[in-house]
């Protein structure tokens, strides 16, 4: 077999079903051998980027490693940001590159890149294959490393000469690393002494993460929080870990999450509009932090050590290096969520936590009422730009952005898929969604792509064909990957698209109005030359595409139009139209504390 079939073979023996690959002159004999492939589809991109991000949306659909493939130099150069997004939100993928012959390595070849250097700081693990013998222990391990522990990408460069060497193949038994332990025990000394913690606590919250949807640990988190009624707030990358619609779910929490949530972690204070004021305490936060597999993002925590300043800490992460990285533990702990919390919840059920935690739980119920996700039509939308371009004598059926989300919550009974751009959308779809499952919001957090949402859509939609995915995005983002219509359309898979289009690179444009004086730095997305124009015209893009378009600019029009959408059983783009001028709150601005929250909608 050439090393081409024997790479294609090891895919086959892995179960993939799906890649997501282009081709160019150091990849095509890996496509050629694709194309014999009976188990494999392969589903062409119209760019690498997309092919990436579609790969990760499989694998944050299904949990099992998505794979990508791209040509050398351009090709691989394009792939790096999907492998950097996927770093950043621990998602298992596998990024395959063809490399130039390895005679030509270093020599400045034709289309040769160090992929392997380059990509060295965003992956879990890499390799560039030498020996045609090689090969099936490398794809082995590269799918066992992305695939457990945390999860992350896995880079394999495989040179052409390699692909077209010719030898028998020996598939090895199972991949083995000397110090690789993916599986790590909490012990029941630690478990214990967290159960002590829990009986001495007034105020304990659970902040739980992405760990708990990559540890498969939901039904855990249930049976442990329904024996202790600790309330739970999630962040983004955990967002249906535990269901939002559960009482005791304080939803996320963070820069733009819920005020609630972070009153609930860090005390309310007296608003402040100068961090130089002191900080005046209102009422207390948790005394007990229970953080199981989250990682004290700066966008979750703003300023880190004002952040549950008078809780103890405990920090339950698989990944050692997670421990005391951002915000220093009380208790840390290393161990797999799902072995941690399935004891916890045994242990909780043998002997039952004493404590009602009522106070709290009032607590929380009042700050709920104070301060729930809520948005209105403001005099600014009513005197802004928006209005005189295009709802001029039509003001009241003004379409805020926030409703979108809300009707497609409502239309799809909170069952979706729903995949997203970054930008001010991201959070919307966030807020106005509530997810009730794992796996159900796929979003690019930690890196924070845009262009991520439509392509993610597609290898959701390729992975999960009975779901209804739509992508909820941005004006921006859409445009930075809109030729995956192309391969929506021509490979038949029908994800669908809500661009939410403001005409403005809108997230931007909100720190501009807050922290720049509203001067515009090039946020403007239309043509300012005819701003009663939409532009660009995504009725036409799509039309090309020979994907169904409707643009929606009244509310009357949102509902039916999102139901045909729904309906289809083709790709759609439905485009509408909504005011720039929405602010998304709350907010807390970088590096600030709870104190500085702007929250009132
Ligand atoms: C690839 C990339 N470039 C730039 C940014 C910086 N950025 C963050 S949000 C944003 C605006 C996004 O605009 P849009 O997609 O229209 O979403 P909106 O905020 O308007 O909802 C920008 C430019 C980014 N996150 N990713
Ligand atoms: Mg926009």
């Amino acid at each position: 077999m050439s090393g081409s079939e024997i790479l294609v073979a090891c895919l086959e023996r892995e179960g993939v079903d799906t890649i997501f690959a282009y081709p160019g002159g150091a990849s095509m004999e890996i496509h050629q051998a694709l194309t014999r492939s009976k188990k494999i589809r392969t589903v062409l991109p119209r760019h690498e980027q997309g092919g990436a991000f579609a790969a990760e949306g499989y694998a944050r659909a299904t949990g099992r490693a998505g794979v990508c493939m791209a040509t050398s130099g351009p090709g691989a150069t394009n792939l790096v940001t999907g492998i950097a997004d996927a770093y950043m939100d621990s998602v298992p993928l596998v990024a395959i590159t063809g490399q130039v012959p390895q005679a030509m390595i270093g020599r400045g070849a034709f289309q040769e890149t160090d992929i392997y250097g380059m990509t060295l700081p965003v992956v879990k693990h890499s390799y560039l294959i030498t020996d045609i013998n090689d090969i099936p222990r490398i794809v082995q391990e590269a799918f066992y490393l992305a695939q457990t522990g945390r999860p992350g990408p896995v880079l394999i460069d495989l040179p052409k000469n390699v692909q077209q060497n010719r030898t028998q193949p020996v598939f090895p038994k199972g991949p083995w690393f000397r110090g690789y332990r993916p599986d790590p025990h909490a012990s029941d000394l630690e478990l214990n002494e967290i159960i002590g913690l829990i009986e001495k606590s007034e105020r304990p919250l659970l902040y739980i993460g992405g760990g708990i949807i990559t540890g498969n640990a939901s039904e855990e988190l249930r049976r442990f929080v329904e024996a202790t009624r600790i309330p739970v707030t999630s962040t983004i990358m955990g967002c249906g870990a535990f269901p939002e619609t559960h009482p005791l779910s304080l939803r996320w929490l963070g820069m733009h999450g819920a005020a609630f949530a972070n009153w609930a972690v860090s005390g309310e204070f007296e608003p402040r509009t100068n961090p130089s004021e002191p900080m005046k305490k209102i009422a207390h936060g948790a005394d007990l932090l229970l953080a199981f597999g989250v990682r004290f993002d700066d966008r979750v925590t703003g300023k880190v050590d004002k952040f549950c300043e008078s809780g103890t800490i405990v920090h339950i992460d698989i990944d050692p290096s997670e421990i005391n990285k951002n915000k220093p533990a009380n208790l840390p702990i290393v161990s797999d969520i799902k072995y941690a919390l399935g004891r916890l919840a045994g242990m909780v059920k043998e002997r039952p936590i004493e404590k009602k935690f009522t106070a709290w739980h009032e607590q929380i119920a009042a700050w709920k009422q104070k301060a729930p996700f809520g948005y209105h039509v403001t005099d600014e939308v009513m005197k802004s730009q928006h209005m005189r371009d295009h709802l001029k004598g039509k003001e009241s059926e003004v379409i805020l952005p926030q409703m979108v989300v809300e009707t497609l919550y409502e239309l799809t009974q909170g069952d979706a898929i729903l995949t997203t751009g970054v930008g001010q959308h991201q959070m919307w779809t966030a807020q106005f969604y509530k997810f009730k499952h794992p796996r159900q919001l796929l979003t690019s957090a930690g890196l924070g792509a845009m262009g991520y949402g439509y392509p993610a859509a597609l290898g959701a939609k390729v992975a999960c064909p009975d779901r209804q995915v739509v992508d909820i995005d941005g004006d921006g983002s859409f445009l930075m990957n809109v030729q995956e219509l192309a391969t929506a359309h021509i490979e038949k898979i029908a994800a669908k698209a809500i661009i939410l289009n403001n005409q403005h690179l809108g997230m931007v444009m909100q720190w501009e109005d807050k922290f720049y004086q509203g001067n515009r730095g090039h946020t403007y997305l239309g043509d300012p030359g005819q701003r009663q124009q939409i532009y660009p015209d995504y009725i036409t893009m799509a039309k090309s595409f020979n994907v169904p378009c409707e643009r929606v600019m009244y509310k009357k029009d949102l509902r039916a139009a999102m139901q045909r959408m729904l309906d289809s059983d083709e790709p759609f783009v439905l485009d509408v139209i909504v005011p720039y001028t929405e602010h998304v709150v709350p907010f807390i601005p970088a590096n600030r504390t709870v104190a500085d929250m702007i929250w009132k909608a």
